[in-house]
């Protein structure tokens, strides 16, 4: 019985031998050359019909000629195993974490099940990594990744949990909008990927205004810009409605800038969610771009003290009335 080990990327095999380096084994006289020794696994087993790996972890060997199954497995105590996860401390990426011994890869492919409330599932890496594996998921409105050319409005909806799965609290997103999700796999080993490697560089903020009710999530593009406010002044979200489906514009007047982050993770202010309103026109003093305010935040806040970006278009309208 031999035992080649593939490579990474599993289209080809890997020695440590110089001598198979030229991936040829010289037989010279003998059938078992030293050559081999790398490769040999067991020999004795006379004609063997079957190979198969048992839930045990053990290897099964059918033999027809000694009509017996042997068991094989790691010889007790050939192998120390610290935290006793059936990974070699060799071969454990984190010799006294029972919970991990591998390090997570990205999570493959997701699945969306059922109406509201949708069920976000994916496969389980334990049987990978460890049993201490967790996930965390980052979301995101598709009008605003659009919007975006990337996910600097990204939040994160749910950080290091076990569960391979994840019920979307949130309403439905507005229609001609939807919900994105990427959920990266972690444990004491390392961190897998979202697929995105800025994303996985930093974490985006958590998704604070989740729960939230008896308002309604707004956002705006700004020129190239999303604008994401939580507002509970009821006829402006009828307005903002209105103004969604009909694909018209007007002005929005966010009358007082507040400071710290709110609904939308790109900016460390927010507006004051009841003080807004709409008009048709405004002084120039109040438009600008939501990275004008970022970047000039003393004087938007304690000069101008409100905000009217002439150039917002309402792209979606999230009622949690
Ligand atoms: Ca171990
Ligand atoms: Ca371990």
């Amino acid at each position: 019985m031999y035992r080649f080990v593939p490579n990474a990327a599993r289209d080809a095999l890997t020695f440590t031998s110089m001598a198979l380096q030229d991936r040829v084994a010289d037989n010279s006289a003998g059938i078992c050359s030293a050559e081999m020794s790398e490769i040999l696994f067991g020999a004795g087993f006379g004609v063997i019909t079957d190979l198969e790996n048992g839930p045990d972890g053990k290897l099964y060997v059918v033999s027809l000629s000694k009509g017996t199954v042997y068991r094989i497995g790691p010889k007790p105590g050939a192998f120390p195993d610290s935290d006793g996860d059936g990974a070699g401390d060799a071969c454990d990426c984190a010799p006294s974490d029972a919970g991990a011994f591998g390090a997570p890869v990205e999570v493959p492919r997701l699945r969306v099940a059922g109406a509201a409330p949708t069920t976000i599932g994916w496969d389980s890496q334990a049987a990978a990594a460890g049993t201490a594996t967790a996930y965390t998921t980052v979301t995101g409105d598709l009008v605003s990744l659009r919007t975006d050319h990337g996910f600097p409005s990204a939040c994160t909806l749910a950080q290091g949990s076990a569960a391979t799965s994840l019920t979307e609290a949130r309403p439905d997103p507005p229609a001609g909008s939807g919900y994105y999700y990427l959920v990266r796999a972690e444990n004491t080993c390392g961190n897998g990927t979202f697929g995105e490697a800025a994303l996985d560089a930093t974490l985006p903020p958590g998704c604070p205004c989740s729960a939230l009710a008896g308002g309604a999530l707004i956002s705006f593009r700004i020129v190239n810009e999303s604008l994401t406010v939580w507002v509970t002044n009821g006829p402006f979200i009828d307005r903002a409605k209105q103004l969604l489906a009909t694909g018209t514009r007007q002005i929005p007047i966010f009358d007082t800038l507040l400071d710290g982050r709110a609904c939308d993770p790109q900016w460390t202010w927010h507006v004051d969610p009841q003080n807004v309103s709409f008009a048709d026109a405004a002084i120039e003093l109040c438009d600008g771009l939501p990275s004008y305010i970022e970047a000039n935040k003393a004087y938007w806040l304690g000069t101008v003290g409100s905000y009217c970006p002439w150039a917002a278009v309402v792209t979606s309208v999230e009622d949690r009335r």
